[in-house]
């Protein structure tokens, strides 16, 4: 199990460079120290900046090329997540400079927040 564990994170660091939107299955599987996280982004609620790169309505995935995300512990990089709802989807404009939070809801890295960046 820990072995799996470091297989996800290195391929997460790798798709970074790659920014492959095949990755958005695997990265949706990762888990990233969920049970002190969870505590953590109770209370801290910061947006944190990135740039809309690909939004696929088929899967509800959004790749975000961002800073780093503290409170899951991501390193700034280009990644798919999921988005929380279908109306984040057709907000989404690819191209689009956004400020975000992405939380680990149920096991699954998600957007919680986006809003366009003034
Ligand atoms: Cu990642």
């Amino acid at each position: 199990m820990k072995k799996l564990i470091i297989v996800s994170a290195v391929f997460c660091t790798a798709s970074a460079f790659a920014g492959a939107a095949l990755a958005a299955d695997e990265m949706a599987g990762m888990k990233m120290k969920t049970g002190a996280m969870d505590t953590a982004s109770s209370k801290d609620t910061a947006l944190t900046d990135a740039v809309i790169r690909k939004v696929d309505p088929s899967t509800g995935m959004v790749t975000l090329q961002h800073g780093e995300l503290k409170n899951i512990d991501m390193a700034a990089m280009t990644m798919a997540y999921k988005a929380k709802d279908a109306s984040m989807i057709k907000k989404a404009r690819e191209g689009e400079k956004v400020k975000v939070r992405v939380e680990s809801v149920n096991g699954t890295l998600t957007i919680v927040k986006m809003e366009k960046q003034k």
